[in-house]
């Protein structure tokens, strides 16, 4: 029995229909009904819906897309997505209480799927694993904090220790917590965005001077163009395509640039519009390009070409020379270098013509009023950096930064993962935030650059580390190669993980083991001083309240902010300044000393109570590049790169169905891509089922093999599909055992999630 791997078993049901070519619709809100109050008390569940992302409700917890800057839906601002994450959280019916850890030991537990283990609900009480134990049994919260303070105090260096975050964590207890590990004396804390827009991150930050989308909300409605690239919007983030369908109306056109022919890229109906309803909705790609996987830098080089083609046949009228003259760097040697790359060359790496790619280009050629939107399909690749700094070159070109309708707009996927960021959640730390920290709280911040994702796996599997704390997430199975990231954790003294659900993470531990169960973004959190809200920032920088609504299921239950400042007096001691027992009392004390200490964060109590929110300050947006290395945006030189395969070889990608949130599987189930009943299948293209002799629903196993090792993943039903040849999907987190722990983006070391090297052989019994 594998110990560090989901069961690979079937279900023997896999259904397999066409594909649908609509997102959303009447079937997605009787879908998204269904499914919130199936496991919700009726009125639990109707009350959560209708203050989801409601200007004095909550932050819906499934993304980070923005809620409109204006007016909002009197009913609801949701989507399915939203509705099952919700209902995933706010369910009822199952408690995993501590008669289930009794029931079942954690040998038992590993054998369940991640399915069954999301659908035992809610933990409901904090749990510990003895060493040498074989259950989780119920701890109190003293002595759980006790036990962790132990373990970190006795630790030879604070550098053994890690502390992750995933992407849920609000503003507050993001702040306290990076707060209370530079006190404890490291910069280990590697979080979600690691392996998710960390390349995003690095390349904007490199080119512009900010890691972050120069869109407002309003930009998607007033631009002339919108390219949607390596993004899936109609399931990742619905919400996108009421704007979008706004201006498609306003004559606004969709590039959308994608392996597969996504419904969400293909037609839209507003669920909550009877018009849609009734019409029938939105044409939404004006062009597809099918391209192959991880060409998208070849695409975008070629579109620069086409570029400079379009403005020596209509000087003037194409690129912004005034903008690149005033604003930025490099420009001369970006065009000189352009000519080394032949445009059929470039579109033959895409499995694209040039005149398809003449196409898409004919849409912007005329106007600045261009957005690009992309998400892990451009990020989770060895060049996920330098794709998204051509990007940026296009988007120079055409001086679409500052003006409306035109930028930069990395979706990003967590609901508060950028919020966690700007808090100071990072394996490095700003030197303003430093300076500000310093003279705020008279301690020293560690100079030395912490662990991110991947270098912390290593350094537990080294022994270097030896305690690991998740502040949420499920980092076992989110990160690449399962099986040594599992060696990894088990090798530590203590694993400690603050979650809501019961998932794999709990069960591939350490020598001890801690749950400690939270609240979740949709239940009201009453501390000594009465109800707190917390606040989140959402994609284009908005930073807004966000106030749980439903009782919690237990009264055990301890906010993050609780959990964090608990855990910060038990091993801090009398050795820190701060007093963390009132900033739980009162969440107010906690924005005051963001307010002291974060840029953009002036006067936060009251900025953050206006309705809607506030926008935090953003340079590119306003066309000031000053955070820069010489003060302006920066064209780059970027060579693409091309995957040499061998005859037997493809390229994976792994992909969200559309009943999952990342490691949480809602259902075994993906409408959108005609799968149901299944989730253990790989997509791949007619053709190269043939030339392998395989048949459709047939059993493989995948294989990879990088640095003479070959990993292997067993039991994936096979699926026709509309892919370009030698290109193949399945689903995350099932696939990650094939991604060796060093195969990651340069410079921003987020695992090749996109484009992973593999071989098909029928599966072995
Ligand atoms: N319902 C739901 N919503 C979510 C999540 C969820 O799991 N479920 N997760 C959240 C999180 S954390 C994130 S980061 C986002 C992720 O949102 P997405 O990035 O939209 O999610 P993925 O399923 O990873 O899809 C990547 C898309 O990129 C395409 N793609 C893959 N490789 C390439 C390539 O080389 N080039 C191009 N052009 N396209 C490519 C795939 O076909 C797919 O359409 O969603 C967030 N929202
Ligand atoms: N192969 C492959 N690997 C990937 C990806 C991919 O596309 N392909 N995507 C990557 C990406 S983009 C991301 S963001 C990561 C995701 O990595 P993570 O963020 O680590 O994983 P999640 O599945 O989002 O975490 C789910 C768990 O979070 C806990 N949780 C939920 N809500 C809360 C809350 O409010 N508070 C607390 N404390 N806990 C909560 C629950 O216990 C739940 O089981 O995975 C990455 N891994
Ligand atoms: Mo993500």
């Amino acid at each position: 029995m594998k110990q560090n791997t989901p069961p690979e078993e079937l279900t023997s049901e896999l259904a397999i229909e066409k594909p649908q070519t609509t997102a959303a619709g009447m079937t997605a809100i009787v879908d998204s009904f269904a499914h919130t109050l199936q496991g919700t008390g009726l009125a639990r569940g109707w009350k959560a819906l209708v203050n989801l992302n409601q200007k004095d409700g909550f932050d819906c917890p499934s993304c980070a897309w923005p809620d409109p800057d204006g007016q909002r839906s009197p009913i609801a601002e949701y989507c399915e997505s939203g509705a099952k994450a919700v209902a995933d959280e706010v369910m009822t019916k199952h408690t995993a209480s501590p008669v289930l850890f009794q029931r079942y030991s954690v040998a038992e537990l590993t054998k369940k799927s991640d399915l069954w283990l999301g659908q035992q609900g809610r933990l409901t009480q904090p749990l510990v694993l003895r060493p040498g134990a074989t259950h989780y049994i119920p701890i109190d919260w003293h002595d759980a904090f006790g036990l962790i303070a132990d373990q970190l105090n006795a630790l030879d260096s604070p550098h053994e220790a890690i502390f992750y975050t995933s992407g849920r964590t609000s503003n507050e207890a993001a702040f306290v917590y990076q707060l209370f590990v530079k006190m404890f004396g490291t910069n280990n804390m590697p979080d979600c965005s690691n392996m998710c827009h960390e390349s995003t991150t690095v390349a904007l930050t490199d080119t512009l001077g900010l890691g972050k989308a120069s869109v407002t909300y309003e930009d998607y409605e007033k631009a002339d163009v919108v390219m949607i690239m390596g993004q899936n919007p109609g399931t990742t983030a619905p919400r996108m395509l009421t704007p979008l369908e706004e201006m498609k109306r306003n004559g606004g056109k969709i590039i959308a640039v994608n392996p597969i022919h996504e419904a969400g890229l293909l037609n839209f109906k507003y669920p909550q519009s009877p018009r849609d309803m009734l019409l029938g909705g939105v044409k939404l790609a004006d062009v597809f390009l099918q391209l192959r996987i991880n060409s998208d830098l070849a695409l975008l080089k070629a579109m620069c070409k086409l570029l400079l083609a379009e403005e020596e046949k209509t000087p003037g009228q194409v690129l912004d020379q005034a903008f690149i003259a005033t604003y930025t760097s490099g420009y001369e040697a970006f065009v000189k270098s352009l000519d080394q790359f032949e445009l059929n060359e470039l579109a033959a790496q895409c499995g694209l013509t040039v005149a398809q790619i003449q196409e898409a280009v004919d849409l912007f050629k005329y106007t600045p009023k261009l957005v690009i939107c992309w998400a892990m399909g451009l990020t989770q690749h060895k060049n996920g950096v330098v794709t998204i700094q051509e990007l940026v070159n296009l988007l120079l070109l055409k001086g679409s930064f500052g003006i409306k309708g035109g930028g930069t707009s990395p979706i990003r996927g967590h609901s508060n993962v950028q919020g966690d960021r700007t808090m100071g959640v990072w394996e490095k730390v700003k030197p303003e935030l430093r300076e500000a920290l310093e003279r705020v709280f008279q301690f020293s911040v560690p100079e030395e650059k912490g662990y991110d994702a991947v270098e912390s796996v290593k350094a537990m599997h080294d022994g270097k580390a030896k305690v690991f704390f998740g502040l949420g997430g499920n980092f076992a199975m989110a990160v690449s190669d399962t099986d040594y990231t599992g060696e990894a954790l088990r090798q530590c003294k203590l694993t400690v993980h603050v979650s809501t659900k019961l998932n794999r993470s709990h069960l591939i531990h350490g020598e001890a083991a801690l749950i400690l169960p939270c609240l979740g973004r949709t239940d009201q959190d009453v501390q000594a001083s009465g109800p707190q809200f917390v606040s989140c920032e959402s994609t284009t920088g908005v930073v807004a309240q966000s106030h749980g609504v439903v009782e919690a299921v237990s009264a055990h239950l301890k906010s993050e902010v609780a959990i964090v400042c608990g855990l910060a007096q038990a091993t801090l001691g009398e050795k820190s300044t701060v007093d963390w027992a009132s900033l739980t009392e009162n969440y107010d004390r906690i924005r005051d000393l963001i307010a002291q200490t974060v840029e953009g964060f002036e006067d936060y109590n009251q900025k953050v109570r206006q309705p809607g929110g506030f926008y935090i300050p953003n340079g590119p947006r306003k066309r000031d590049f000053s955070k820069t290395s010489d003060g302006k945006a920066h064209f780059t030189v970027n060579a693409p790169t091309h995957h040499e395969l061998q005859p037997d070889e493809l390229l994976l990608m792994s992909i969200r169905s559309h009943d999952q949130f990342n490691t949480t599987v809602y259902k075994n189930e993906d409408r959108y891509r005609g799968v149901y009943k299944e989730r253990r299948v790989v997509f791949m293209h007619p053709d190269d089922m043939a030339q392998r002799g395989l048949a459709e629903k047939q059993a493989v196993d995948l294989h990879s093999r990088y640095n003479g090792v070959t990993r292997s993943a067993h039991r994936f039903l096979v699926v026709p599909y509309d892919i370009p040849r030698g290109c193949m999907a399945a689903y995350y987190p099932e696939t990650n055992v094939l991604i060796p722990i060093d195969e990651m983006a340069e410079k921003s070391h987020t695992p090749i999630s996109k484009s992973i090297v593999v071989r098909v052989s029928p599966a072995k019994e």
